[in-house]
């Protein structure tokens, strides 16, 4: 297998774009979860870069549709330069929320690294929510609901060009899969830019080794494959410790089986842990959860294969 074995982890402890208080806790309840050890098991080398630093959270209500933007925006940009530093030296970073507004930090900076390095991307996307609201169209102004959006050029100017081009990444490269809460107008916008969208209702028809089949298919030597985990595309039966929980995800054999088959590609060169809330988590267990998913990621499987 061909996977980056020198990760870097890279915490951002941040709740600034998210509905809840809380993800800031997140990278901490990681590592208290020994994601580093864990990894270390598997023969994979880890640094813990430690945390970044950014804007406390004002809580204050949207401006023109917007929660936080200037903090927000503070908070992608050191996320971008963390992970480019990390893509630079050859590694696989791992970006530990935070809320999932940090996507856009860390898949722009993925995307300025394969643009310079003449590769391909594909972005897969697992979560609850399609993340690809506007102003003009959050329910929230959250701005944790909009980083597929900002990624694809629709966003504020300082969020869609962080990575210096605009847009970072175009909606074809994007896999999402596990969605199951889309609101009304983001779902007309989904449509339009013809997002490829592998929600619940297709798992439970077609199941999830079809499902990962066809999210992984056209890889090749070329791509680099960026996974952004949001924490709750797990049911919260299984991951309660989330800001946003929508009933009827993955169950842990799916999730595992997502996870199995996108090690078996060999193509995984980053990686984001999101909306990890251990204020609304039951002792740490959906951290101790992402900590097992994240060890198939990284090509733990029942039995040894070859
Ligand atoms: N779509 C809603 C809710 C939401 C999106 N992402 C999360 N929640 N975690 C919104 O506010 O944009
Ligand atoms: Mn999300
Ligand atoms: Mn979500």
């Amino acid at each position: 297998m061909t996977i980056l074995r020198s990760v870097s982890l890279i915490g951002a402890p941040t709740d600034i774009g998210a509905g809840a208080r809380g993800a800031s806790m997140g990278p901490e309840a990681m590592r208290v979860a020994n994601l580093a050890q864990t990894l270390e098991g598997h023969g994979v080398e880890v640094v813990d870069r430690g945390n970044l630093s950014g804007p406390y959270n004002p809580w204050q209500p949207p401006v023109n549709g917007y929660r936080h933007l200037p903090e927000v925006t503070a908070w992608n940009r050191a996320v971008h330069e963390a992970v480019y530093a990390e893509l630079q030296l050859g590694r696989l970073p791992i970006l530990l929320g935070g809320d999932h507004c940090l996507g856009l930090g860390s898949i722009s900076a993925v995307a300025r690294h394969c643009r310079e390095a003449g590769k391909k991307l594909r972005v897969l996307w697992l979560d609850a929510h399609a993340d690809f609201n506007t102003s003009a169209l959050t329910p929230s102004g959250n701005i944790h609901g909009m980083p597929v959006a900002c990624l694809c050029g629709f966003g504020p100017q300082e969020l869609i060009e962080i990575g210096g081009h605009v847009p970072a990444i175009s909606p074809k490269w994007v896999r999402q899969i596990g969605i199951r809460s889309v609101d009304e107008g983001e779902k007309r916008f989904v449509h339009e830019q013809d997002l490829e969208v592998f929600d619940m209702r297709y798992i439970d028809e077609m199941g999830m080794r079809h499902t990962m089949e066809l999210a992984l298919a056209t890889l090749d030597a070329n791509t680099h494959l960026h996974v952004s985990f949001d924490v709750d595309f797990l049911d919260p039966e299984i991951a309660p410790g989330v800001g946003t929980t929508i009933p009827g995800g993955p169950t842990y054999r799916e999730a595992q089986l997502c996870m199995e088959m996108i090690a078996d590609t060999g193509r995984m060169a980053s990686l984001d842990v999101m909306e990890l809330n251990p204020a609304l988590d039951v002792r740490n267990k959906t951290a101790l959860l992402a900590v097992d998913l994240i060890e198939s990621l990284f090509g733990k499987s029942t039995l040894m294969r070859k």
